[in-house]
């Protein structure tokens, strides 16, 4: 028993020793890679789908220990082209770390993924589990429907009913009974203004819910309207299509395809974006795996305890 934890901070602000775009059909993929070439591989894998990475997250890894990789899923951050939903799918971004994986000649990787980011980690390690050496995966999602319900219809509503509220005046009243369809609506037709307005909504309602201790400059960053229009219209796009999942429970039933890899789960107590059941059920599934709940936070990766287990995490497997 540690009484006195000292508390961890992010690694330092670092830059990319190599960077570039891997050309796949219509899409360009940014990646790049930071901290030591020589060391351990690490791939982080982004949330949404649609927030790109951005500098923090190269952050969570020693930069002495780890070679990390970073890259933007089809159409958001620097990727291009930008917003666009063709040939954007669960399985082009499985693809794609693969094609990322060969280019920079990786045999096995350490897996690091939060929110959309643990549900695209394991859809990635239940298909190429020989390829994966850990698995860290924080603020679980499977993309289940009730989880879609949750979030964008009825549960964490009655937590934040001020941000709700933002999220639902923009969609008239008769057409609230299945808000991700109206907003689907919204995001399909020509009109530009309104589309931004929705996207503005729908991206700040999920800042908003996403931390324990209200964070205004991540609410203000949330509406850029450039992250916000990628944001919304790539997460909408793959909740209207249930995440391209053969069937609901895919990802829970396929456990025992990776239950051999060693992997952390972390996971906030008070998550209103992805509530902790979720984590609980996938633990429960493979109990080889170890929870960490952390008893004060949300579910943003930057919630404090949470910044810290990550670091813990990727800390203890930095040592294999
Ligand atoms: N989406 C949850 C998710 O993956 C349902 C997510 N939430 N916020 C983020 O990702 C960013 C931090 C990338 C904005």
């Amino acid at each position: 028993m540690r009484f006195f934890k000292k508390e961890r901070k992010l690694y330092p602000s670092i830059e990319p020793f190599d960077s570039g775009f891997i050309k796949k059909g219509i899409h360009e993929i940014y990646y790049e890679q930071c901290g030591n070439p020589k060391g351990k591989p690490a791939v982080f894998l982004h949330g949404g789908p649609g927030g790109g990475a951005g500098k923090l997250s190269r952050r969570f890894f020693n930069p002495k220990k780890y070679r990390i990789i970073l890259f933007d899923q089809r159409g958001c951050g620097k990727s291009k082209p930008h917003t666009c939903l063709e040939e954007n799918t669960t399985w082009h971004l499985v693809d794609d770390i693969e094609s990322i994986r060969k280019k920079l000649q990786i045999e096995k990787w350490l897996v690091f993924g939060g929110s959309w980011g643990s549900t695209l980690a394991l859809a990635y390690a239940q298909k190429h589990p020989e390829h994966v050496s850990e698995l860290i995966l924080r603020g679980i999602f499977m993309l289940r429907e009730k989880e879609l319900k949750w979030f964008y219809q009825y549960g964490a509503s009655e937590i934040y009913p001020e941000a709700w509220q933002g999220f639902i005046n923009e969609i008239p009243e008769e057409e609230r009974f299945d808000l991700i369809d109206a907003y689907r609506k919204i995001f399909n037709s020509k009109d530009k203004e309104k589309k931004l307005s929705a996207a503005k909504a729908w991206s700040k309602w999920e800042a908003s819910a996403s931390y324990i201790n209200h964070n205004p400059s991540a609410v203000k960053d949330s509406v850029n309207a450039e992250f916000a229009l990628a944001f919304a219209l790539i997460e909408n796009h793959y909740f209207v299509n249930k995440g391209f999942l053969d069937y609901e429970n895919q990802l829970l039933d396929n456990i025992d395809l990776i239950r051999h890899i060693p992997a952390i789960i972390i996971q906030g107590r008070y998550d209103v974006v992805c509530p902790s059941t979720t984590a609980y059920e996938l633990y429960s599934k493979w109990p080889e795996a170890e929870l960490k709940i952390a008893p004060f936070s949300g579910h943003s990766a930057f919630e404090k305890e949470i910044t810290d287990l990550l670091v813990d995490a990727t800390d203890i497997f930095g040592k294999n």
